[in-house]
């Protein structure tokens, strides 16, 4: 068989399974894009920024669980992709970025659009290549699926000159597609341990995190914590594992968790954390984090264990499998003291959600959203205020349920990935909560969703102002707000228009409430835009450097 080295490319993506893949071209990659263009199995969705490609890739790949495929030219095209591929390997996802490259022969001359795409991608991937020779690509597409895919995900990154894009290479047979490698065999005497300890456990708390938790293990995770009677905390990465209105789910964990979780945390005896990492944002000032708490740790990356905390019993494996392996060994325990206490702890000091019955307020908003759908809608968040009031508050049931930026707190990040997710699950609602700064910051994939229909509801709480930096000043500066207040009011409603949405204002409709049914309601795209307080604050909150316990409000 005989096929050039851009052929090679999009026959091994096909292999792969993939259907969908988005970008935008440029002078390197044209014969990668003219290699799709005579292909009739992969579709193109042409973004219209690369970042904005890099989100849509993400959210495709946060829905499924499988690793998807965002590409760019060279040059500014690969730069541009960067933001979206940190994001991707902070929060875990599996990503292959394919990026054109000046010809081999000009790589070092400062050539026109060239840059060292694989010097910038090397800190944030998981690994990245430079295709030298066209043959290569019979092993590096596969093996960077396999990458991708294995242990803990992450994004791999494919840099191919355009001179090898072009290369005829003659070869017997295209490879077969690339599956993630086994997880690392189960350390039964560990799991004993831990089993121990969980059985004589006073108080224990299930602590889930982000990681593989998110899709298979999650139905397992609510099993270990139904057996052995453990209340159960996510950090925002998990959230949706065990439904929130699971009688042992405690909701999220950390800066803006409730303060009956932070609480009832404070009392533990054992923490078991399944898939977490320790993340600052969830766990506060980490000597002060559950000081006389035993810790079992189990994670699919040996990197993070006793990266911040020292565990009694560490385990290197699938979350899943050691679940699996730890049931047989829990009794069944209804701990009723200790889910007693997490109840008065809870009725005690609950979240609190002022507004919430007026759908023009932050709360009230993200409740009439949930009312007027159901547990198949899938959630997307920029980043800021709304993102936290939406972790608080919105009733997150499922795995996958939930896609926003957790690691790197990417603004810009809700709506390309909210047009990812209906591109992957065309037959969900998906609802993008986001705030004016970060709509603004990738607002020309309005473009893109108009072109695809896809069905990607925006949910704008406008508070003219980046309000999450705005409350920090008000809190912690003495209320010296600067660079953080919007001059002029952007009118919304008419851009989003002008891309080829439809728009509802709820300023001016007399009732908000059915108009925002009606609009979640129609199938295709649209913005929903409110206008909120922009004093209004996220409570409670830790303040940064504190401990957990040392929560302001709420
Ligand atoms: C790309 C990027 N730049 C800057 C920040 C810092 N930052 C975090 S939240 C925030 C404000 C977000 O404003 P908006 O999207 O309007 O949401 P709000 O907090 O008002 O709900 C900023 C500037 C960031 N997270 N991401």
């Amino acid at each position: 068989m005989q096929l050039t080295g851009a052929q090679i490319v999009v026959r091994l993506l096909e292999r792969q399974g993939i259907t969908t893949v988005t970008g935008i071209p440029g002078g390197a990659a044209l014969p990668l894009y003219d290699a799709f263009a005579q292909g009739d199995i992969i579709r193109h969705v042409l973004a219209r920024h690369e970042q904005g490609a890099g989100f849509i890739a993400q959210g495709m790949a946060r829905t499924t669980g499988r690793a998807a495929v965002c590409m760019s030219s060279s040059g500014p095209g690969a730069t541009n992709l960067i933001t979206a591929i940190a994001d991707a390997k902070l929060d875990s996802i599996p990503l292959v970025c394919i990026t054109a490259q000046v010809p081999l022969s000009m790589i070092g001359t400062d050539a026109f659009q060239e840059v060292d795409t694989i010097g910038l991608s090397m800190p944030v991937t998981k690994h990245s290549y430079l295709v030298h020779e066209a043959r290569d690509l019979l092993r590096i597409i596969p093996e960077a699926f396999r990458i991708a895919e294995s242990g803990r995900p992450g994004p791999v990154w494919i840099d191919i000159p355009k001179d090898v894009q072009q290369q005829l290479v003659e070869f017997d047979e295209l490879p077969g597609p690339g599956a993630p490698a086994a997880p690392p065999e189960l350390d039964m005497a560990a799991l004993a341990r831990a089993a121990d300890m969980i059985n004589n456990a006073k108080s224990p708390v299930l602590y889930l995190g982000g990681g593989r938790l998110a899709s298979g293990a999650s139905a397992q995770a609510v099993m270990l914590a139904e057996q052995a009677g453990l209340p159960t905390t996510m950090t925002l990465m998990a959230l949706g594992c065990m439904p929130t209105d699971h009688p042992l789910s405690l909701g999220m964990l950390g800066m803006h968790g409730a303060r009956y979780t932070n609480f009832i945390l404070a009392e533990a005896d054992l923490l078991i954390v399944l898939g977490a990492r320790f993340d600052d944002r969830a766990i506060g000032k980490t000597e002060l984090f559950c000081p006389d708490a035993g810790v079992i740790h189990i994670d699919i990356d040996v990197a993070e264990i006793g990266k911040i905390r020292r565990a009694q019993v560490a385990m290197h494996a699938d979350v899943g499998q050691a679940i699996d392996a730890l049931l047989p060994m829990l009794k069944v325990q209804l701990r009723e003291p200790w889910l007693a206490r997490m109840r008065e702890l809870r009725n005690a000091h609950p979240l609190q959600m002022p507004g919430k019955d007026d759908p023009r307020t932050h709360y009230g908003l993200i409740a009439a959203v949930a009312e007027a759908l159901d547990d198949d809608a899938i959630i997307t968040t920029d980043v800021g205020q709304h993102q936290m009031w939406v972790a608080q508050a919105y009733p997150l049931r499922r795995p996958r349920q939930w896609l926003t930026s957790g690691g790197l707190g990417t603004m810009g990040f809700g709506m390309p990935a909210a047009i990812g997710a209906a591109l992957a699950e065309p037959e969900r609602t998906v609802v993008c909560f986001t705030g004016d700064g970060s709509l603004k910051m990738n607002i020309q994939e309005m473009a893109t969703l108009a072109d695809e229909g896809a069905n990607v509801k925006i949910v704008l709480m406008n508070n003219q102002s980046l309000g999450m930096v705005h409350q920090q000043q008000d809190m912690f500066y003495k209320r010296r707000l600067f660079a953080v207040d919007y001059k002029r009011r952007t009118d919304f409603v008419r851009i989003a228009q002008g891309f080829g949405l439809d728009a509802v204002d709820l300023d001016t409709s007399d009732n908000p409430r059915g108009a925002l049914h009606d609009a979640l309601r129609r199938r295709g795209p649209c913005l929903i835009h409110c206008s909120t307080d922009a004093d209004a604050k996220v409570f409670p909150m830790v303040p940064p450097g504190a401990a957990n316990t040392e929560m302001i409000g709420g």
